[in-house]
């Protein structure tokens, strides 16, 4: 079926569909914005900022408590937003998908739950030198608490994971997680994660993805990847900011300690001793943030009348166009894998400009970029940088974007007096 937002054949209308995303009209400096920065946050259709307001207006009350009929409104509209991120990647069940503020908190919920029940002296957690610090630091927290070890993937000089290494990680026989972002933020790599899940599962070892610049931009099927573990953040994805979900295998979850304790989490509570409630409430304790899960059913709805799979599509022309484009500016440094493995985002330096200072300059253009380490440090040292530019894509971005950025570009040389 075609969405409004498609041509005929098959392709999204991106000059329709930004009419669907009100701030992308909001000029920036008086200039027209160019947002390239859907990697940090993504912007949301009007269908999202409805469906919050309407929640509000309609539907407001606590969930799971009341017998009334607002309660009993709010708690299905919670509920039919579950299924609908089950649905988009194809949990088993439901009762597998937990909602959480974001990735990072996901990620959390899995160390400390998972890691502290699981991870003895000795044991190791294989990671990769591409993730973000959400997939770094609470490792590097669990893994001193228990007397456990950490390893880290490198990658060649294009950005891709030397597997080769996982292979000898895993011949120790100790490796109990391995944890691996399924496109980088700061390189756009996409990993082959259903190879890395297989090599994991032969040898006894746990998968967790991180799926935060994964699950927005292209078909994602835990079951098929076999993962264990999968986080992600509904900001990414149009949904609203304090929206996002940790997936777990039901056996693994069932067996999990509560990462929080309080209301809503409980069976039974006595004095000294208490039960919990079975999944997903025994990890959704206190008052859930209902509407932010509401507006993040609306935008997976949204997703997925476009689908997921021209969405990837239409990202894979504008890198590719984005990358030709820019190979062609003088003084450009391009970052990450040429090829079909690579995602919506291009890291960049220009000369030897800060990146602060190209992004400064872009943003007086109205483009909007973002500098920095993409809280991804060890990545930075390995690549022996500080930072980078990245411009980050989505569905709601075109070539004309692309040329701005371009010009822009050229607007920094200009400034910083480099080559004509
Ligand atoms: N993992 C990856 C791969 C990410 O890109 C991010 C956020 C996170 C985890 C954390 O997500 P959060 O929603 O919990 O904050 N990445 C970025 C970024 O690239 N620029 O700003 C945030």
């Amino acid at each position: 079926m075609s969405s409004p937002s498609q041509t005929p054949t098959g392709q999204i209308d991106v000059d329709r569909l930004k009419l669907d995303f009100p701030i992308l009209s909001r000029p920036t400096h008086g200039k027209r914005m160019t947002y390239l920065d859907s990697a940090a946050s993504s912007q949301k259709p009007a269908a999202v900022i409805d469906a919050l307001a309407n929640f509000y207006r309609t539907t407001n009350a606590n969930i799971h408590r009341g017998v009334y009929e607002l309660s009993e409104l709010s708690t299905a509209a919670y509920d039919e937003a579950r299924d609908k991120v089950a649905n988009l990647i194809n949990a088993a069940s439901p009762r597998e998908c937990i909602f959480v503020r974001n990735t990072t908190e996901g990620l959390n919920l899995v160390a400390s739950s998972w890691g502290r029940a699981n991870l003895n002296e000795g044991d190791e957690v294989v990671l990769t030198v591409l993730e973000h610090h959400s997939n770094i630091v609470p490792w590097q927290l669990i893994t001193r608490e228990r007397g456990a070890n950490l390893r880290f993937i490198d990658i060649d000089d294009e950005g891709r994971l030397k597997i080769d290494q996982l292979d000898d990680y895993l011949k120790s026989g100790n490796v109990k997680l391995v944890g691996v972002t399924q496109v980088s933020n700061a390189l756009g790599t996409i990993n082959p994660i259903a190879d890395i899940a297989a090599k994991a599962h032969a040898a006894g070892a746990l998968m967790l993805v991180d799926g935060a610049q994964s699950v927005p931009h292209m078909p994602v099927d835990v079951q098929a990847l076999g993962a264990d573990f999968l986080a992600f953040s509904g900001h990414k994805m149009l949904g609203p900011m304090g929206s996002g979900v940790l997936y777990g295998r039901r056996e693994l979850l069932d067996a999990m300690p509560p990462y929080m304790a309080g209301g809503d989490m409980i069976r039974t509570v006595e004095l000294y001793e208490s039960s919990w409630a079975d999944l997903p409430q025994k990890f959704e304790a206190g008052t859930a943030s209902v509407a932010d899960a509401v507006g993040l059913g609306v935008a997976v709805d949204y997703l997925s009348e476009i689908g997921m799979a021209q969405t990837r599509q239409h990202e894979k022309e504008i890198v590719r166009y984005a990358l030709a484009s820019l190979r062609e500016v003088p003084d450009v440094t391009l970052y990450g894998p040429e090829g079909d493995d690579r995602a919506g985002v291009v890291s960049f330096g220009v000369g030897d400009v800060h990146p602060h200072d190209i992004a400064s300059i872009l943003d007086g253009e109205g483009i909007a970029v973002r500098a920095g380490h993409h809280c991804a440090q060890p990545l930075m040292t390995r690549l022996g940088l500080t930072a980078t530019a990245r411009a980050s894509f989505y569905l709601y971005n075109d070539e004309t974007d692309v040329d701005r950025l371009v010009d822009g570009i050229m607007t920094v040389r200009r400034v910083f007096g480099l080559g004509a």
